[in-house]
This record gives structure tokens, C-alpha cells and sequence, in this order.
């Protein structure tokens, strides 16, 4: 039930002022294991809540660019000390905005400090290079510049780790930003931004607008002030973005979906295999641009895989996250379900066998939330819709394959490329896999699932465009390089004349 505390109504931050929205409007924020809990009341803000934030953040723009970089990450190592000690508070309240189990929340929470922290320390490097000139008595380096405000829009799964990895390395390089979070889960971004202001952060630097995609979020990509836009979610969202941002030559990443593979090969350790392929599939509810909603498996140890794997899934507590002893939560929203629902009824009529799950859990604990049972497709082909299409739910679909080339193939062979994986013990097919495989992020007897903020995330065709988060990779997106050339020769020297 609502109680008095869950109907707080939620502001946007502005110039380090908690505002209500000019709009009037707002969104609920409900648990999606209990739809009677209502979080809180947040902002729908408009075009006139955008223009303010986004004026806010161009005019803290002037002094944070000019902030030394390590006084910059004084504020970030102050705000990871900040996440590590509400860590569990945060995840907590993450659990019952988002549906994930306690153990992911706090892994997600543990994900922004871990990126907090690494971005901090990049304030002491922020590395250029120094190189020599081609001409006698002259000086070349190239040096990295900060941008101008960026505007960020996340995705309702990572509700903390992602938003961090766009706001970190975007204010460490000297940027200043507006994000808006996903309608579903804006909680935890607000609880991100409170730390980042508690520890001393100057007005203006990080805006908060809450609200939905179509409205605010196309207001802010849109800004002619905004020339950074930074975007998680769907790919057909993101095509809308690359329109907006390309013909007036914004910079823009887009980080989009996935169709994620586990290859268990005939030497796997299929005990470790099985293991993965249920935290790969399962795990988040299915619904990480991550998750492994593909297993390939060779025929010489299909069944056994099969038998073993599906006998888990069935076995799967789903429920409310907050209970320790539940592994699967709800699906955010009842449009997802929705959409799950819709792909059960597509993998039967392409007649893919469906081996475990299929219906929505909606009697006793479960009719209040927006649950789903783990569901498995055996003898799928590798061209059917549910091998093919980013469900974003606990649905897994089983592909036997007779060969390592086969298998490859098969994972190559999506409009999508995030991450994949192969379970093997020899040596050779482990490289071979790593050389072939077109991802972006290639796991060896580990799940598609796992990535650490140290090295660079994204992936290749429909997932991205070119970019990546996480890492110097996200210090490249958030700054402009710029080359420096210094004549200390007290004359005209002509390069590629003068020297040759
Ligand atoms: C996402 O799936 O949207 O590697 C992000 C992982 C996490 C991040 C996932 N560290 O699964």
C-alpha cells in the first residue's frame, strides 16, 4: 500500500536549487512488484524546464572548464566516499523503483563508485600526448578540451551505473550536463545527483530533469545549447536521436540493444555453462542490453544442456527482490510484459519448442507486479524472430550447432553486436572465437553479462555508433582533441617545405 512517505513528491535540480517543474506536471514512480507502492511523484518537466536547466548548465560551463582537472576529482573521489557509505540505502530503494534483486541493485550502486572513483582518478592523467616536431626548435602536443553542456538520457535498468558512466567522465574532462532519467526508475538518479551536490559540487555543473522521451528528452537533444548528447536505450529511440543530433553535427553516442550469445562448445565445463547461461539469461530479469537471450549448443552435448539448463530455469524464484531468498524480479512496466507476452506467441508460431514457462504469473503474490515466468525455446533456428530480436525479458532461445565455425556464424549473424561468449576448454577455439567474433565485448568461460568499468563498453553494427562508454574510451566521447604546435625558432619554418 502507499504509504505517506512513498507519495513524497520528487523535484528537478537546477543551478543546485530542488525546483519544481514549471510544467505542473508529474509522473509515478511505482514498484513493479507491487504497483500499489507508489515511490513517488516526479517531474514531466517541459521545453521551459529544459531551457532553464540547460541555461544553468551553460553558465557554470565558464568557471568548471577552467577548475584544474585534480580539483575536479577532489569532488568525484567525495562523492564515491559518499556511495560506498548509503550504498545500502540506495540499493534498497533501487529494488523497489526497478524490480531487480538486492544483490544486483548493489551491484549496480557498486558500479557508479566504481566509475565514480575511476573517473576521479583520471583527473590526475587526463593524458595527451607529446611528440617530436618534423622542424628543429618546435614544440608539438595535442591536449584534450572540454566541450560545453552535455545532455544525457538513460534506460531504466541500470538506473545508477548508467547514468555515472556519462555524468563522470563528462564533468572530470570540464563539461558541464543535463540528464534526464528514465521514467520508470528516476529515484536513483536523484539520489546520484543529491550526492554529487553534497559533495560540494558548484551550482549549475550537473542539472536534473525528470520526464519523459518524447517530450523532454527530445527538448534537450534538440537544444541548440546541447552539443553532446549521450543516449542509452532502444535502437529505434536512438535512430530518432542520430537524426536530431546529425544535421546539425552534434556529437552523439548511442548505446542501444542486443542480441547477446553463449556458445557452449562439446569440451565446455557444462556445469560452469549451465551456470552462466541462467545468470546470462536470467539474471536482471533478461532485461540488461547484456543478456544472453542466445545459447548455441553443440550437438554432441545439446541434450545434456539442454535437460540441465532448462531444469534450473524452471526452478527459479521469481518474486519480489527485496526477499533474499527470490532470484528473478518482475518486468519494469506492464508494456514490457506486454512485449514478452507478444514473443512467446511469435516463438510458438515459428515453432520454436517451448521447454519451460510462456505465462505471465498474475495469481496470489505475483497479481499486483508485473511478473513472468523464465522461459526457454529449444530447437530454435538461428533466422526465427526470437533468435533474432531483443526481447528484453527472461525468454532464452537454444540453438543446437554442429561446428565452432557454425556456432560463429550463427553469432554474427544478428543486427545487433553487444557481447558474446564461448564456454571451452581448448585453447585454440577460445582464440579463434576472440579473433571472430564482431562484438563489441567477448567473454571465455563467463557469461555475456559482467562488464568492469575500466574497460571500454558498447558495441558494433544496430548497437552503437562508433562509440564507447566506460574507460579512456569515455574521456575520448567527452572531450575535442586539440594539437598544439609551439616555434621557438624565431623564424618562418615551413612544414613539409622548409625540412625537405
Ligand atoms: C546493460 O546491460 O544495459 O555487463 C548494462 C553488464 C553490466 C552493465 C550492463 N555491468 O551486464
Amino acid at each position: 500500500m502507499a504509504t505517506a512517505s512513498a507519495s513524497r513528491a520528487y523535484k528537478n535540480f537546477i543551478n543546485g536549487e530542488w525546483v519544481a517543474p514549471n510544467s505542473g506536471k508529474t509522473l509515478e514512480n511505482r514498484n513493479p512488484a507491487n504497483t500499489d507502492e507508489v515511490i513517488g511523484v516526479f517531474p514531466l518537466s517541459s521545453q521551459e524546464d529544459v531551457d532553464a536547466a540547460v541555461s544553468a548548465a551553460k553558465a557554470a560551463y565558464h568557471s568548471w572548464r577552467l577548475t584544474p582537472a585534480p580539483k575536479r576529482a577532489e569532488i568525484l573521489y567525495r562523492t564515491a566516499e559518499i556511495l560506498v557509505k548509503r550504498k545500502e540505502e540506495f540499493s534498497r530503494e533501487m529494488t523497489r523503483e526497478m524490480g531487480k534483486v538486492l544483490a544486483e541493485t548493489r551491484g549496480d550502486v557498486q558500479e557508479a563508485i566504481d566509475m565514480t572513483y575511476y573517473m576521479a582518478g583520471e583527473g590526475r592523467r587526463l593524458f595527451g600526448q607529446t611528440t617530436p616536431s618534423e622542424l628543429p626548435n618546435k614544440f608539438a602536443m595535442s591536449v584534450r578540451q572540454s566541450i560545453g553542456v552535455c545532455g544525457m538520457i538513460t534506460p531504466w535498468n541500470f538506473p545508477m551505473a548508467i547514468p555515472s558512466w556519462k555524468m563522470m567522465p563528462a564533468l572530470v574532462c570540464g563539461n558541464t550536463l543535463v540528464i534526464k532519467p528514465a521514467e520508470d526508475t528516476p529515484l536513483s538518479t536523484h539520489n546520484l545527483v543529491g550526492v554529487l551536490a553534497e559533495a560540494g559540487l558548484p551550482p549549475g555543473v550537473v542539472n536534473l530533469v525528470g520526464g519523459d522521451g518524447p517530450g523532454t528528452g527530445a527538448a534537450l537533444t534538440r537544444h541548440p545549447d546541447v552539443p553532446v548528447v549521450s543516449f542509452t536505450g532502444s535502437t529505434s529511440t536512438g535512430r530518432l536521436i542520430a537524426e536530431t543530433c546529425a544535421p546539425v553535427f552534434k556529437h552523439y553516442s548511442l548505446e542501444m540493444g542486443g542480441k547477446n550469445i553463449i556458445l557452449v562448445m562439446e569440451d565446455a565445463n557444462l556445469d560452469l555453462a549451465v551456470d552462466g547461461a541462467i545468470w546470462g539469461g536470467f539474471g536482471t530479469t533478461g532485461q540488461r542490453c547484456t543478456a544472453a537471450s542466445r545459447v548455441a549448443v553443440h550437438k554432441n552435448v545439446y541434450n545434456e544442456f539442454v535437460n540441465r539448463f532448462v531444469a534450473r530455469a524452471a526452478k527459479l524464484k521469481v518474486g519480489n527482490g527485496l526477499d533474499p531468498t527470490v532470484e528473478m524480479g518482475p518486468c519494469i512496466n506492464e508494456q514490457q510484459l506486454q512485449t514478452v507476452m507478444s514473443y512467446i506467441e511469435i516463438g510458438r508460431r515459428e515453432g520454436a519448442k517451448l521447454l519451460t514457462g510462456g505465462s505471465r504469473l498474475s495469481s496470489g503474490e505475483y497479481a499486483k507486479g508485473w511478473f513472468h515466468q523464465p522461459t526457454v525455446f529449444g530447437d530454435c533456428s538461428p533466422k526465427m524472430r526470437v533468435a533474432q530480436e531483443e526481447i528484453f525479458g527472461p525468454v532464452v532461445s537454444l540453438i543446437p550447432i554442429d561446428s565452432l565455425e557454425q556456432g560463429i556464424e550463427v553469432a554474427n549473424g544478428v543486427p545487433y553486436g553487444l557481447s558474446a561468449s564461448i564456454y571451452t576448454l581448448n585453447v585454440n577455439r577460445a582464440f579463434a572465437a576472440m579473433q571472430d567474433l564482431y562484438t563489441g565485448i567477448v567473454y571465455v568461460n563467463a557469461p555475456t553479462i559482467g562488464a568492469e568499468t575500466h574497460l571500454p563498453f558498447g558495441g558494433t553494427k544496430q548497437t552503437g555508433n562508433g562509440h564507447r562508454e566506460a574507460a579512456v574510451a569515455a574521456i575520448d566521447f567527452f572531450t575535442e582533441w586539440k594539437s598544439v604546435y609551439i616555434d621557438y625558432s624565431d623564424k618562418l619554418q615551413r612544414a613539409q617545405i622548409d625540412n625537405n
